[in-house]
């Protein structure tokens, strides 16, 4: 009882900790993966804004390229009164486009639609850097001011003049940079390899002592280029989980994945492994039921019967495994085990009783197994005893798979000293066919004839029979399941020389059966003069 609680206390605490240690792992699990999913999406998503803001800055050329493009005809006078008045309308209309200008192959300013404009730009000196785009015509040239926003998209125009467009797209960065990286990231779109034209967001993102990612994105029209870098802290920080709902559900998850894991692994065992795990154990254990002389009630002998005692003190009877173990052939390590534990605790006993046989029941499945008799040997010479103290009882019960075989291994049993004996004889459906093939020892009258012995006239007139048999076989015959002192007597006077039943002792563990002995000696009649004595 305080074991069966004790289990329980433990499966308990077993279920838990698998419940417990599988929520934790699937949340700690699912964060990681969230984790590294996270920084994924960060990644994608700055390599997209750097895209975007580089195609912003191609829109911004593009629209002055559009714009310049009406006005490249060689021969046009672009720095009269009306020509300069349509260009100063463009200036209006195309929103970053501050000025347009007609420059002289040197840089020197011919006509302008906002002078105030072009000496931002230049900031007195009107030598600006050149840099190239893929149509060679077309240049851009950087203010001399770092990060003002200004720059130039210059039209060259055979030897004669240039026409120029000055952009500023400072503003060109602040609503598609998110919130949250406006302190934290740095975008920078440049000219050429290196001159930086517009500035946005936070230039500690980029200092030395901070760990920087960078993203970077190239025109392939222009020569311009977007630089994006944040702070690694940033970067790691940016678009968090929810921390509790993502808490929450991995460990739900993983606490019921853990309720079927735990189910699983505690299943209770399967019947086959449960008896497996038993013969280990050692829980399987031999009990014996005293053979008797039906004359002096001495007894001389046993039979062996095994008992499944569970750690819960509960016992199990053989109708309730042995199915089992034939049907999985457990039933040989099982009756191994039976037959070397028996035999050790058995051992003064068969010293101090010169007479004793003490008998097994063997499967005909087993008896057939080859090796059988080796592995008998074997456990037998160990335990020290002599093969003629030993009875191997085969059961008529059932049909034998390979009766040829049955007959050589238990003829070559007899040659190794064993004793055959023929089970529930009468009780199969082999008529006298076993006794015939198998020339037993001894033979086992069935229990169903020994229930009505001197009562029904057939039970008495088989009875009879078997007697005879015996006797002209030289096999000794014991009848099975004797209950009463009537039944004794009438058995006795048949001529049966040996009984077993609950007259005398059901099956025992071996204290038990040595306290009867004991007693029985004591009790015991001297032995008549009598021929069916074996
Ligand atoms: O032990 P009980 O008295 O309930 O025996 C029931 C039946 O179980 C017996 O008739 C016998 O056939 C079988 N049995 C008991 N012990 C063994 C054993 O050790 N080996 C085999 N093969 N059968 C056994
Ligand atoms: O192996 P076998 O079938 O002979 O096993 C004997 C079976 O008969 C066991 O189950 C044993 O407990 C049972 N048995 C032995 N003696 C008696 C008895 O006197 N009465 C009854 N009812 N059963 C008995
Ligand atoms: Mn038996």
């Amino acid at each position: 009882m305080a074991v069966t609680i004790a289990m329980r206390g433990y499966r308990a605490v077993l279920g838990a900790l698998i419940v417990a240690s599988s929520a934790l792992v699937f949340t700690a699990a699912g964060w990681a993966g969230l984790e590294s999913l996270r920084g994924q999406r960060n990644l994608a998503q700055l390599e997209e804004l750097s895209g975007q803001l580089l195609q912003r800055a191609e829109l911004a050329i593009d629209y002055a390229v559009i714009t310049l493009g009406d006005y490249t005809a060689p021969s046009n006078d672009l720095c009269n009164i009306e020509a300069l008045r349509t260009l100063r309308q463009q200036t209006f209309v195309r929103g970053a486009i501050k000025d347009i200008a007609v420059l002289a192959p040197d840089g020197q300013l011919m006509c302008s639609t906002a002078p105030a404009q072009f000496d931002l730009l230049t900031s007195g000196s009107a030598r600006l850097a050149e840099y190239e785009s893929r149509n060679t015509s077309i240049v851009l040239q950087p203010s001399h001011t770092e990060g003002s926003g200004l720059f130039r998209v210059l039209w060259r125009i055979g030897e004669t003049h240039s026409i120029a467009a000055t952009l500023n797209i400072d503003m060109l960065m602040f609503d598609i940079f998110p919130a949250q990286l406006r302190d934290e990231a740095l975008a920078e779109i440049r000219i050429g390899p290196g001159d930086v034209v517009a500035r946005f967001g936070d230039e500690a993102s980029t200092a030395p002592s901070q760990t920087a990612r960078a993203f970077s994105a190239a025109s392939d029209r222009y020569p311009v280029s977007v630089a994006l870098a944040t702070s690694q802290t940033s970067f790691r920080n940016w678009n968090p989980w929810p921390l509790g709902p993502v808490l929450a559900i991995g460990a739900i998850a993983g606490a019921l994945i853990g309720l079927l894991v735990a189910q699983t692994v505690m299943r209770p065992p399967s019947p086959v492994e449960a008896l497996r795990s038993a013969i280990r154990r050692g829980e399987l254990v031999p009990y014996y039921q005293p053979v008797f002389d039906l004359v002096t009630l001495r007894i001389v002998g046993c039979e062996v019967l095994v008992r499944w005692r569970r750690r819960d003190g509960e016992l199990v009877f053989p109708d309730r495994f042995i199915p089992i173990a034939e049907a999985s052939g457990l039933i040989v390590p099982m009756t191994e085990r039976l037959v070397e534990q028996a035999l050790s605790e058995m051992a003064p006993l068969l010293v101090e009783h010169p007479e004793f046989k003490i008998a097994f029941n063997i499967d005909p499945s087993h008896l057939v197994q080859p090796g059988f008799l080796d592995t008998l040997d074997q456990i037998v010479a160990q335990a020290g005893s002599p093969n003629s103290r030993i009875v191997l009882e085969l059961t008529e019960r059932n049909a034998f798979p390979d009766m040829k075989q049955a007959v050589a291994v238990t003829s070559e049993a007899r040659k190794r000293g064993y004793r055959i004996s023929l089970d529930d004889t009468g009780a199969g459906h082999n008529g006298l066919g076993h006794i015939q093939d198998l020339k037993p020892d001894v033979i086992k009258i069935d229990k169903k004839f020994i229930d009505v012995a001197g009562t029904v006239e057939a039970a008495d007139a088989i009875i009879e029979v078997l007697v005879n048999l015996g006797q002209r076989m030289g096999a000794v015959v014991v009848a099975e399941g004797i209950e009463t002192e009537d039944q004794r007597a009438t058995l006795s006077r048949a001529g049966v020389a040996h009984g077993q039943g609950y007259l005398i002792s059901r099956p025992v563990p071996l204290a038990t059966f040595r306290a009867l002995i004991n007693d029985l000696e004591r009790l015991a009649k001297p032995a008549k003069n009598d021929p069916q004595m074996a």
